[in-house]
């Protein structure tokens, strides 16, 4: 029996070490150590064995217990480990997706930027802000039929005894009144851009969309001021040989007002049937009227100044090159228009 143990061992020894993985070793576990196991069935046949051999063949059988034993755990350990420790540095890692800025989130940047080099800062107003600074303070008292341009989201509900009623800004103007009564004495030199919100969708126009608003007072600023501001800003945003022009119009929060047409991009001011004529229309501009001053706290008879306000979506748009056929686009959330940037 001393031999049957002896083989039976070194069988499983040999199988043990060969398997290949934890289902394997179980199988052998159940094979020599399980209850009827060929190790179980050897240690039955014990009371079989002459007495004088007896302990000879409990010891060895035990022994081969023990060994099969501690095989198969160090077996499985290493079998786990070698799963664990096995990597591959040569395979491609998993890119996360990576996102980028919005296009009107450049173009405000650039506005910005573009501005500040001719020494604009850039202010922030509120975006859900009192009638008065939108429109009373600006020329258009209540009821006044010039506000039915702007059409407008009131929020209900919300009174203030001196400002009226609150709305969502229908334009950066707005701003204008804020700055005067920030500064107090100028020179005032204000870049504000921010949301607007008007009651209007089509291919030019969204409910949400963002204007840039100049604001220029000091002494002696003229209509020349403005023009030459304009002008260095078609130069650097849309490229050298663009051109601005004022075209008169009627705002009643300066006088005289104008509206601001560029050289078209497509034709080079030849004229096309995307601008019917070489001109292209961005915004409206002026000076600041006089009790428009009076009404941020600024002496019109000291001071005079300029003002302009732009769509950021509209201008970007017409930057060369990039041929935005529909503003509602932008905001679309469709990734592959948004990733085109
Ligand atoms: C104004 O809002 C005046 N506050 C501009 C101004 C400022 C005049 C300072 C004088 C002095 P207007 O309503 O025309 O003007 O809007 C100006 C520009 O905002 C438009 O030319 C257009 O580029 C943009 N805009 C207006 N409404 C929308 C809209 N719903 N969606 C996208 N862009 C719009």
């Amino acid at each position: 029996m001393r031999e049957e143990i002896l083989s039976l061992k070194n069988q499983a020894i040999a199988q043990i070490s060969a398997a290949k993985s934890a289902e394997d070793l179980e199988e052998l576990r159940i094979a020599y150590l399980g209850r009827s196991g060929k190790l179980t069935e050897l240690f039955k046949r014990i009371k079989s064995v002459p007495s004088e051999e007896k302990k000879l063949v409990g010891v060895l059988i035990n022994e081969a217990k023990n060994a099969l034993t501690s095989l198969l755990s160090e077996r499985k350990n290493s079998l786990k480990e070698s799963a664990r420790d096995w990597f591959d540095p040569t395979i491609p890692g998993i890119k996360p997706p990576r996102g980028h800025l919005h296009l009107v989130t450049h173009a405000i940047d650039e506005i910005a930027n573009t501005f500040a080099q001719i020494g604009f800062v850039r202010v922030r107003y509120p975006e859900v802000e009192w009638d008065w600074f939108a429109f009373g303070g600006l020329n258009m008292p209540k009821d006044h039929p010039a506000r039915d341009e702007w059409e407008t989201f009131f929020v209900e509900g919300l009174n203030h005894p001196k400002f009226g009623e609150m709305v969502l800004t229908p334009q950066t103007s707005s701003g204008q009144l804020r700055e005067m009564q920030r500064v107090k004495t100028p020179p005032i030199r204000m870049i504000n851009i921010a949301k607007c919100y008007r009651r209007q969708i089509d291919v030019s126009h969204f409910p949400m969309f963002h204007q840039f608003e100049g604001l220029v007072i000091d002494e002696g600023i003229s209509i020349a001021h403005l023009k030459g501001t304009l002008d260095y800003f078609a130069r650097n945003f849309f490229g050298k040989e663009r051109k601005t022009r004022l075209r008169p119009f009627h705002f009643q929060f300066t006088e005289p007002s104008f509206e601001v047409d560029i050289t078209c991009g497509i034709c080079e001011g030849k004229g096309c049937k995307v601008c019917k004529g070489g001109w292209l229309e961005l915004g409206g501009a002026g000076m600041v009227h006089p009790v428009v001053l009076k009404n941020g706290g600024i002496d019109p008879s000291k001071y005079t100044g300029f003002a302009f306000g732009w769509g950021v979506e509209r201008t970007y748009m017409m930057k060369s090159g990039l041929s935005i056929p529909d503003i509602r686009l932008l905001y679309s959330s469709g990734l592959q228009f948004l990733r085109q940037f």
